[in-house]
């Protein structure tokens, strides 16, 4: 593989400049799906495809995608790189844009290399991977993979109460391509690893071979309100305290179950949410997560017998919604080798791993070989405004990124100009 490399100013400058886009007056980045500040991103990313000679097109449910596609190559399965643009609350600046900015500056570099791919080279900005505002999350890349209606898709009520496809309408990235409109020959996702096993262990770049399962619920307790002051204790129907002994029962259970397993609750509302009464409804969000489908289920299902049990002791109501549900992906080998091989050859230590994080790849594993790369993220930090990977990390990962696009892009390619 070659040793060229990507324009390293090009690249960071523009993960800079993306990175200032969706600021609100405290400063903090967010930019949620198919809102206000994510059109704006979203604009930014299609005056940058076009600056680089690239077809824009976006499908149904909001997925843009940069197509290069050089003479001959024109309906061929293409080469996809992407990732998302779309943000949490409170955000860092490299998840998901710096793998469609390195996707976008891979496909740049090699068409001003004078490449000549025997596919087109595409990068895709998938909708609403985080699924803060909609459920669930890695939606658009599912859609785009067949795996949730598109109109269904569109249908969805956010936290906000819009209407996801409404949005798309109103900020103009209501696209006309039906998903799924190229099944791509291999798909490649270059990402922060959001976690602490690369930095620690001094090693810049991640072969990911898997991605853990992953359980979205969301719980709602109903008690009963009553005085603070006069109720006494054995007379409550307090959905607080339910919803409190639950959350303490997940992390008490994946803290001793000395697995990979992880249970979070990001999100809980009380009603009346009042000092002096005691909460008559509890609604909370559990994510669970494991490499492992059986361990999965087998949290799930404690989940839903501590729960009954929860209803029973505290005489209160418990229903359960779903909102996501993904078994865990193994990715194509034969491109984590070339992961590997790239970061040899560049004298770059590389180790294989799993993602805790879900990712946009692990949608379109479901119709095309697909493997992700990863660089060290700061002390493992993500989904916070201290994110951070250094220059020299984000450069050496696209510039794994790019060797492995050339090598696939050259794939029975002819063999050059007869
Ligand atoms: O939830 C996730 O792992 C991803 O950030 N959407
Ligand atoms: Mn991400
Ligand atoms: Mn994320």
């Amino acid at each position: 593989m070659s040793n060229s490399s990507i324009d390293a100013g090009r690249l960071l400058g523009r993960i800079r400049t993306l990175g200032a886009i969706g600021r609100d007056g405290e400063g903090r980045l967010i930019r949620l799906a198919a809102s206000d500040t994510e059109k704006l991103g979203r604009d930014c990313l299609v005056t940058w495809l076009e600056e680089a000679g690239l077809r824009t097109a976006v499908d149904r449910i909001g997925n843009i995608f940069g197509i290069w596609s050089p003479d001959g190559t024109d309906g061929r399965p293409p080469l996809m790189l992407g990732s998302h643009i779309d943000t949490v609350i409170d955000a860092g600046i490299y998840d998901g844009c710096y793998g469609v900015l390195s996707g976008l500056e891979v496909i740049q570099t090699l068409k001003e290399e004078g490449l000549l791919p025997s596919r087109p080279l595409v990068v895709a900005a998938f909708t609403n991977e985080e699924g803060v505002r909609y459920a669930p999350d890695m939606m658009g890349s599912l859609v785009y993979a067949g795996g949730f209606d598109v109109d269904l898709a569109l249908a969805t009520i956010g936290i906000d109460g819009t209407v996801l496809g409404e949005e798309l309408e109103r900020i103009g990235y209501a696209g006309t391509d039906a998903p799924g409109f190229m099944t791509p020959h291999a798909y490649i996702e270059l990402h922060v690893e959001q976690g602490p096993v690369l930095e620690r262990e001094g090693i810049p770049v991640g072969a990911v071979e898997n991605l853990q399962g992953i359980s979205w619920q969301r719980v709602t307790i109903v008690g009963d309100a009553n005085h603070a002051g006069t109720t006494p204790i054995s007379m409550r129907r307090d959905a607080g305290h339910a919803a409190a002994r639950v959350i303490i029962f997940l992390r008490d259970r994946a803290k001793a179950s000395n697995t990979p397993t992880v249970a979070t609750v990001g999100c809980i509302a009380f009603e009346p949410n009042a000092i002096n009464v005691i909460p008559s409804r509890a609604s909370f969000t559990v994510d669970l997560r494991d490499p492992h489908e059986d361990r999965l289920r087998e949290e799930e299902a404690a989940l839903a017998a501590f729960l009954e049990a929860v209803s029973a002791e505290e005489q209160v109501g418990v229903s359960v919604e779903r909102l996501a549900r993904f078994e865990p992906v193994t990715f194509d080998r034969a491109i984590v080798e070339l992961v590997e091989q790239a970061a040899r050859e560049r004298g770059l230590a590389c180790r294989r791993m799993t993602s805790g994080a879900g990712h946009d790849a692990q949608m379109i594993a479901r119709i095309a070989p697909a493997a992700m790369i990863f660089v060290p993220s700061s002390g493992g930090i993500s989904h916070n405004p201290r994110e951070f990977t250094t220059d020299r990390e984000l450069v050496a990962g696209a510039d794994i990124l790019l060797d492995v696009v050339r090598r696939l892009a050259l794939e029975d390619a002819p063999s050059g100009p007869a």
